[in-house]
């Protein structure tokens, strides 16, 4: 497995644009188009020009900015809008044809043939403007797999420079992706992209083994804002690989920036961070079960796989609630320069117990209770 060859294509401005609650001014874009950048993610997906005259000229703004990040766009496989595309000086486009018979039935109309008949104008035309050209196949797990190799193998004889494989409806489950991933990975030579909705909550799985099975880019948005409840969250993602690899993440992304930029993202769309939320989330480095104190005090690495600090963040521990245990209680008395006895250090235990199945205290409280059982 290599792992470390993946790529993000941050979505945001594309499907996030697509969210319920998004309707970015232009000055959010680039906001948040520099953002992503500072953060590292080596592509950055605009919504498609033939959208509105705004999201023209907002496209053409973000890829003036000079950006690290390759701007690319995402368009229909049709040649007006590569051509509006290439106005605009992005560096690749997302062309893209529904594949299952759902769809095609619902969407375009097209048969296989005539899909594979229509790619070749478009991909052309972008190709000779020297745009990184990507094809995906939306609604790719409900597509017959032999349609689908059959217009991967099509796009791949036109030259495209990768094939993207969409779970558009967030179907899939992780050993399906993986499956998938496979047989194309065995049929082309280009690279590969992955696009997971989030309908069951698999996109983060479905992501990881997108790029196990040998997907080489990875679409992601902040928050995982998009369609419906969206796509696979950049932050969980981050999260999954730094797990495994937390040199490669640490030294790729600007992990530290994550929070700041989920932060922006959420103001923009009038949204809460959710408070279980990967790394980010306002009780992702809580602890307080008092067996789970214990052991943090020991050692962090007991019960956090990812420290806080790489990502700017600090942990918590409560030790006001009914669950808390005597070596917590002992941990802030000697934080305070106070020593109590092992028995001693049971009776307050017990007692601060107590006090909390009527609420849980404050640490100012817990220090007002220590600090009176010495002084009584
Ligand atoms: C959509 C399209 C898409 C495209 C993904 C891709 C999807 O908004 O319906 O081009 O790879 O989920 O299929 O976002
Ligand atoms: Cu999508």
């Amino acid at each position: 497995m290599s792992k470390t060859t993946w790529k993000l294509i941050d979505t945001t401005l594309r499907e996030g644009e697509q969210f319920a609650k998004a309707a970015f001014r232009s000055e959010d874009k680039l906001e948040i188009a520099r953002a992503l950048d500072t953060f590292g993610v080596e592509y950055i997906e605009v919504t498609t020009p033939a959208a509105s005259p705004q999201s023209q000229r907002d496209l053409a703004q973000i890829v003036k900015l000079g950006l690290a990040a390759k701007i690319i766009t995402h368009t229909r496989c049709i040649l007006d809008d590569v051509m509006a595309a290439m106005d605009t000086g992005v560096r690749g486009v997302g062309l893209f044809f529904a594949t299952s018979r759902i769809l095609r039935e619902a969407s375009h109309a097209k048969s296989l043939q005539q899909i594979v008949d229509a790619m070749g104008p478009p991909i052309e035309a972008a190709l000779s403007a020297g745009l990184e050209v990507r094809f995906s196949a939306e609604d790719a797990f409900r597509s017959e797999v032999s349609d689908l190799l059959a217009v991967y193998r099509a796009a791949e004889k036109l030259g495209v420079h990768r094939v993207g494989i969409a779970d558009t409806v967030g179907i899939a489950t992780p050993r399906q992706v993986y499956a998938l991933v496979r047989e194309v990975r065995s049929t082309v030579k280009c690279d590969i992209g992955y696009h997971g909705h989030n309908d069951t909550g698999c996109a983060i799985a479905n992501a990881y083994e997108a790029i196990s099975a040998g997907a080489t880019h990875v679409d992601v948005s902040v928050l995982g804002i998009g369609e419906r409840n969206g796509i696979t969250p950049l932050g969980g993602l981050i999260a999954r690989m730094f797990s495994l690899e937390p040199q490669v993440v640490a030294e790729r992304y600007r992990v530290g920036q994550l929070r700041e930029l989920e932060r922006l993202v959420a103001r923009v769309t009038g949204i809460e961070i959710p408070f279980n939320n990967f790394v980010t989330g306002e009780t992702a480095y809580s602890h307080k079960a008092g067996m789970h104190l214990k052991a943090m005090m020991t050692n962090p690495g007991a019960y956090e796989i990812i420290p806080p600090e790489a990502f700017g963040l600090t942990r918590r521990f409560i030790l006001g609630s009914r669950l808390t245990g005597r070596h917590a209680i002992a941990y802030r008395a000697r934080e305070m320069g106070i020593t109590f006895g092992e028995s001693e250090l049971k009776a307050i235990t017990r007692r601060i117990k107590e006090l909390a199945d009527a609420g849980e205290l404050s640490e100012a409280q817990i220090d007002e209770v220590l600090r009176d059982w010495v002084t009584a």
